[in-house]
């Protein structure tokens, strides 16, 4: 998979680093092929450059807007090198063969950043630059792309490790590269468009993906929204099929990913599990041992903040579960699958959605999220950060039971889902009070106490639902104040990503109270 490079073609808006490449290219014996002012930057630093007007037999015209957008270029860039009618074309035309494209567009970005006006704006719209980059990339089974000044050294690299050729594992990164170069450069021309023009819509905004439904409405009704694509064809909420109901809300898309991204940390062969979701925040999560068992455990965790949810199953919903269901309210329900007899009984409710996969996201799947910030955007990867039990560390006296164990890693799983601070309460595989969003982690311990105690008042138990459980903190404590508060609730068994600096104080207080407890050495905030 190894192809040489022995001709390279230049077309630089950005001079940096230009000299110092094409000397380089010329020192391994590189054809150099070049536009207007790059060509004539090269030259003065006297190198043997080739105008592409001499090759395409055109002057550059109207204002250099026609260069390169010519069949000797683009024949030179897109011709597969080992098929006999593209190669026969070559000759009978008289193209020679492009290894290499180095360009860099027109800085329209910063042209817009300058505050420049819309003709001078529209005049740096680069269309001769993308149109070969995208020709090249489609092309990298031979050809390389480089588009970024900084990938002028590594390029050099590659040739020097492999003797003047680079590998298909090269081309194919360089590929994705300048791809991510021309997706965004059409991003920003179509969003300053947007900007220029005054449109509100979001539907017209430059999103990296596909429209799949212009929403009535955004989180609140005066805001317009719209549902994108982003072409991955993982099991959720994008790919659902929608059996029945009202069309989806902006908020229910937001709640039904919510939901099926966190009962999905439960593998369907460990058992049926359901998660109810509220503004994104679980309300209840459990085990069972039949479906039905488990939204019933899910729903007792709170059942005031349960009606109007979003409700996750990881199992196809049987009769059973959907006739417990029906009895609420509920907005939305979705499962990899559901049994005749259950799309049935919810026939009868008619606003009510059922979206349907097949199966359900492995929580292992890499991606990025991104999110929104004034003047641009913050992206990271997914949080896929797993814990199993011989990652925990015992750090108390006491150590948790095996019944304890599984607790706190059921708990651990759902404070991922949680937003920060989150404190999560479990007994025997049910939530039993969630703490989320609080801006101190001791208010949301406290409040996962509270919610405990009014589902017991409520239930007619004698004693807080929390007593005996395991508690969860998606980051450490910094304090031992938040873990009193859970062991006076009734936690017995704590799991938290340890890590602070009063660890010991924490450690202590947490052996005077009696409590088990493990460190996971990671952390799940989620803001
Ligand atoms: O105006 S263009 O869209 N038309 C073209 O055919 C064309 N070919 C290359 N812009 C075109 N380019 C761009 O010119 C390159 O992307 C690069 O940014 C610039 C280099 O011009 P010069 O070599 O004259 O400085």
């Amino acid at each position: 998979d190894l192809h040489p490079v022995r001709r390279a073609l230049l077309s630089v808006s950005d001079k940096t680093g230009l000299i110092d490449l094409g000397k380089a290219l010329a020192a391994r014996g590189i054809e150099l092929l070049s536009t207007g002012g790059t060509a004539k930057a090269l030259r003065e630093a006297g190198l043997t450059v080739k105008d592409v007007s001499e090759i395409t037999g055109f002057p550059e015209m109207m204002d250099g807007r026609v260069k390169t957008l010519h069949p000797m270029v683009h024949g030179g860039l897109l011709a597969l090198r080992d098929n006999d009618t593209h190669v026969a074309a070559m000759d009978e035309h008289g193209i020679g063969a492009i290894d290499l494209l180095v360009v860099n567009l027109y800085p329209f970005e910063e042209t817009v950043a300058k505050g420049a006006d819309y003709d001078t704006c529209i005049e740096n719209i680069d269309i001769g630059g993308p149109a070969m980059i995208r020709a090249a990339s489609k092309n990298h089974l031979f050809v390389n792309v480089v588009v970024d000044v900084e990938d002028y050294e590594p390029l050099l690299a590659e040739l020097d490790k492999n003797d003047g050729q680079t590998s298909y594992g090269f081309r194919q990164w360089l590929s994705q590269n300048a791809y991510a170069r021309t997706a965004a450069y059409d991003a920003a021309v179509s969003n300053w468009m947007a900007g220029a023009l005054n449109l509100e819509a979001p539907r017209r905004r430059a999103v990296a993906g596909q429209l799949a439904q212009t929403l009535r409405y955004g989180e609140n009704p005066h805001q317009q929204a719209a549902f994108y694509l982003d072409g991955s064809a993982r099991a959720g909420v994008a790919t659902a099929q929608q059996v029945q109901g009202k069309e989806l809300s902006y908020n229910n898309i937001n709640d039904t990913d919510a939901a099926f991204e966190l009962v999905s940390e439960f593998a369907p062969e460990d058992g049926p599990a359901v998660a109810i979701i509220k503004h994104a925040n679980p309300c209840g999560v459990a085990r069972g041992e039949t479906l039905k068992d488990a939204y019933q455990k899910a729903f007792d965790c709170d059942r005031t903040s349960a009606f109007g949810g979003i409700v996750a199953l990881n199992q196809p919903l049987d009769a059973e579960t959907a006739a417990e269901i029906v009895q609420i309210f509920t907005e939305v329900v979705i499962a990899p699958g559901a049994s005749d007899e259950a799309k049935a009984i919810f026939a009868s409710k008619k606003n009510l959605r059922l979206l349907l996969t097949d199966g359900l996201p492995n929580p292992q799947d890499t991606g990025l999220t991104t999110r929104q910030v004034s003047g641009g955007m913050l992206v990271q990867d997914k949080d896929v950060g797993h814990r199993a039990m011989d990652d925990l560390k015992v750090v108390t006296e006491k150590a948790p039971t095996e019944e304890q164990m599984q607790d706190l890693l059921f708990a651990w799983k759902v404070a991922k889902h949680v937003k920060s601070n989150a404190i999560v309460y479990v007994k025997s595989g049910q939530t039993v009070g969630v703490g989320a969003g609080q801006m101190s982690r001791l208010d949301s311990a406290t409040i996962a106490g509270i919610k405990a105690q009014r589902m017991a008042d409520a239930l007619e138990l004698p004693e807080s639902l929390a007593k005996g459980s395991a508690v969860a903190s998606d980051a450490f404590f910094p304090f031992a104040d938040g873990l009193l508060e859970a062991a006076a609730n009734g936690a017995t068994c704590v799991i938290q990503p340890g890590g602070s600096m009063r660890d010991d104080e924490v450690i202590k207080a947490a052996n005077k109270a009696g409590l088990a407890m493990v460190f996971t050495g990671m952390r799940h905030f989620r803001h």
